[in-house]
Formats: structure tokens, C-alpha cells, sequence
């Protein structure tokens, strides 16, 4: 079956699942949270990787409902965790164009009843290709619902630098092809991230590291001040279930 039809059904029935991978202080390695990532059975006991459904859901008009979904099920599931760990949920920039992601996020906040400082939403510069003081207007109103904003895959947009500060955001999470780039191309990366920091804490926010995979890279981003990391070194996204025992277990 077309990936069309698998993403109609699996919205139909509401077969999606979070994975989530934990955030840790830069510091100490303390859990902090997890980032959810959806995840869509493909009926034959794996899944369907966002990167290709979301382009489609967006294209469709279905992320809407899938996003929903995914905030719902995020609020529900880290109000189950210990006192403490806050949930990461992206957003994409096609949720601002219906104009009611304020409202989607505060009814989840509701029913769930998950304290709003424990929810972060991810953004991506993407939002500024709505309208963009009507996204900064909607940006500003989800701020005051209480939750924190971060700036997801920071750097690889066109004009990082020119609209950075003029985001409501607290967080900006340096893009893993930094990460990925100091490995093979070594000092230039490094120099980039490392000014990502800077201008990070410049602005006052806090800066989180994507995509560390070595004790070398972990070492590297702790040497230069970076607040939160995130990567396969430290743990890959696992399910509901195991998140929840991770949390636990820390706690
Ligand atoms: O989990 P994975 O690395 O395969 O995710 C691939 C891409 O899908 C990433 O860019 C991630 O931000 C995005 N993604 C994961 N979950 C969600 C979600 O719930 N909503 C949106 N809009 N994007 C998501
Ligand atoms: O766009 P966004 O930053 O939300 O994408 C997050 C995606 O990156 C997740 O789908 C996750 O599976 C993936 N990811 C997280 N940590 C690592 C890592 O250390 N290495 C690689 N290659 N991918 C990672
Ligand atoms: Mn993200
Ligand atoms: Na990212």
C-alpha cells in the first residue's frame, strides 16, 4: 500500500506512537527529559520515519490532526513521569497557519493536566515563512500559556542570524550536521558551534547540542559551556514504557 493510504489509516485510528530520547544536563549528565518523536506502525511490525510522513501530512492537511495527537499524548504520557522531567514536543510550521495551536496546546495542558512549565515546544525558522508577525504573535501567546519554545536545527536555515533574536524563544538547539561536520571536517565545526554557545548565551538562552555521539564531541561541548545535550551517545529514543522507567529509575 502507498504511503498516502498507510498515513490516511494510521490517522484514522489514531495508530501513532511517541518514542522518546533524553535530554541531560551538559555538566552533570542529570536527566532533564525527553524530546517526543513520533513514530507510525507500517503494518509490518516496524515504522514509517517522520522524515517521510510529515512532509506528507503536511502536504495533505492531516498534521493538524497528527499534531494534536502528538501534544495529547506527550502532556498525557510526561504527566505519568517523576516530578521533574519535562517533555519536548516539535511543532510543525503548517500547525501555525491554522491559527489555533494556542488553543490545541492549552486544552492539552487541561486535560492532562501536566504543569505548563514541564512542556517545551520545538520550532524550527520554518514558522517565519507564515506570516511572521502573526507567528511571533502566535509564539508569544503560547509563551504566556507558560510552556518554553526552542529553536530546533539552528543553523541550517537561510538567515539563522538575521532573526534570532527577534524569536520569542528560551532554547536553541545546535543542528546535528554541526556535530556531525566536526568529525569529518574538524575545526571550522567546532569554531561554528562554539559560537552558537556564545550568541546562545549572548541572547540569553540556553543551548542544547544535538546529535552528540562521542565521549570526544561530549567532552568538546561541556568544555565550551553548552547547557543540554542530546545524542545517541547518552540514549536513543525508546518507547513510552522504557522513557517512563528511565525516569524512574533516576528519580
Ligand atoms: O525521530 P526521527 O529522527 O526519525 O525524526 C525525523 C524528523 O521528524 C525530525 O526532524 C523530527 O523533528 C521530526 N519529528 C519527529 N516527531 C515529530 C512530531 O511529532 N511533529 C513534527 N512536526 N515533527 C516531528
Ligand atoms: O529535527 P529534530 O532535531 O527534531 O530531529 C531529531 C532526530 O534526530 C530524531 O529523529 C532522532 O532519532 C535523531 N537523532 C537523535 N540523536 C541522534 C544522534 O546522536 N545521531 C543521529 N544520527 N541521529 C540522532
Ligand atoms: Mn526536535
Ligand atoms: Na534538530
Amino acid at each position: 500500500r502507498d504511503l498516502e493510504t498507510v498515513l490516511r489509516a494510521a490517522v484514522e485510528h489514531e495508530r501513532f506512537e511517541l518514542y522518546y530520547q533524553p535530554i541531560f544536563t551538559a555538566k552533570d549528565h542529570a536527566l532533564t527529559g525527553f524530546e517526543a518523536l513520533l513514530r507510525m506502525p507500517n503494518g509490518e511490525g516496524g515504522f514509517v520515519s517522520p522524515a517521510r510522513f510529515i512532509p506528507l501530512a503536511e502536504q495533505l492537511g492531516l498534521i493538524h490532526r497528527i499534531g494534536r495527537l502528538a501534544i495529547n499524548k506527550a502532556c498525557e504520557e510526561a504527566k505519568t513521569w517523576p516530578e521533574g522531567y519535562k517533555v519536548a514536543v516539535n511543532l510543525s510550521p503548517v500547525q501555525f497557519d491554522a491559527r489555533n495551536i494556542v488553543e490545541v496546546v492549552r486544552q492539552a495542558l487541561a486535560k492532562s493536566e501536566l504543569p505548563p512549565e514541564k512542556l517545551e515546544l520545538e520550532i524550527t525558522e520554518g514558522v517565519l515563512l507564515i506570516d511572521s508577525l502573526d507567528a511571533v504573535q502566535q509564539l508569544s501567546q503560547l509563551r504566556e500559556l507558560g510552556v518554553k519554545l526552542a529553536l530546533d536545527d539552528f543553523g541550517t536555515g537561510f538567515s539563522s542570524l538575521a532573526y534570532l533574536w527577534k524569536l520569542p524563544v528560551d532554547k536553541v538547539k545546535i543542528d546535528q550536521s554541526f556535530l556531525r561536520a566536526m568529525e569529518s571536517e574538524g575545526d571550522g565545526a567546532a569554531a561554528i558551534v562554539r559560537s552558537i554557545v556564545v550568541l546562545g548565551h549572548s541572547l540569553g538562552l540556553v543551548v542544547t547540542a544535538e546529535g552528540v555521539e562521542t565521549s570526544e564531541q561530549l567532552d568538546f561541548l561541556e568544555e565550551i559551556g553548552c547547557d543540554f545535550l542530546q545524542g545517541y551517545y547518552l540514549g536513543r529514543p525508546a518507547s513510552a514504557e522504557a522513557a517512563a522507567s528511565l525516569a524512574r529509575k533516576d528519580a
